[in-house]
C-alpha cells in the first residue's frame, strides 16, 4: 500500500531542502544537478537510483545531459506537487 502524503507548501519545501537541492516552482519539483561525474559514472549512478525508486514506489525524472551531468527532478504526481516522499527519495539519492 502506498502512502498519500499531502502536497507541501513552498515555505515547507524551502525549509526542508538539502545540500544542492532547489525548488522549481514552475515544475512543482525539487531539483538537483550532479556535475562531478564521468559519463560512465553518470550512467551507473542512474542505475543505482532505479532499485531505490522501485523500493520506495517513487520515481524521479532523470536527465543525463551535456555528456556527464545528471539532473534529478522529484515530485509526487499523485499529490500534484512536492511531498515528504520526494524528500525521502532525495535523501536516499544523496546517500549513494
Ligand atoms: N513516482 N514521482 C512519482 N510520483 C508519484 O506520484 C508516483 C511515483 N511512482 C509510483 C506511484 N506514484 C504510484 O504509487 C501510483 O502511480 C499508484
Amino acid at each position: 500500500m502506498s502512502e498519500r502524503p499531502k502536497k507541501l507548501t513552498s515555505e515547507e519545501i524551502n525549509s526542508k531542502l538539502g545540500d544542492g537541492w532547489s525548488f522549481d516552482e514552475k515544475a512543482n519539483a525539487i531539483v538537483k544537478e550532479f556535475t562531478k561525474l564521468s559519463f560512465s559514472n553518470a550512467a551507473e549512478f542512474i542505475g543505482k537510483i532505479a532499485p531505490i525508486a522501485n523500493e520506495q514506489d517513487h520515481h524521479p525524472d532523470i536527465l543525463l545531459h551535456d555528456y556527464k551531468k545528471v539532473r534529478i527532478m522529484l515530485s509526487t504526481h499523485d499529490a500534484g506537487g512536492v511531498t515528504t516522499n520526494d524528500f525521502k527519495l532525495a535523501k536516499a539519492i544523496d546517500a549513494l
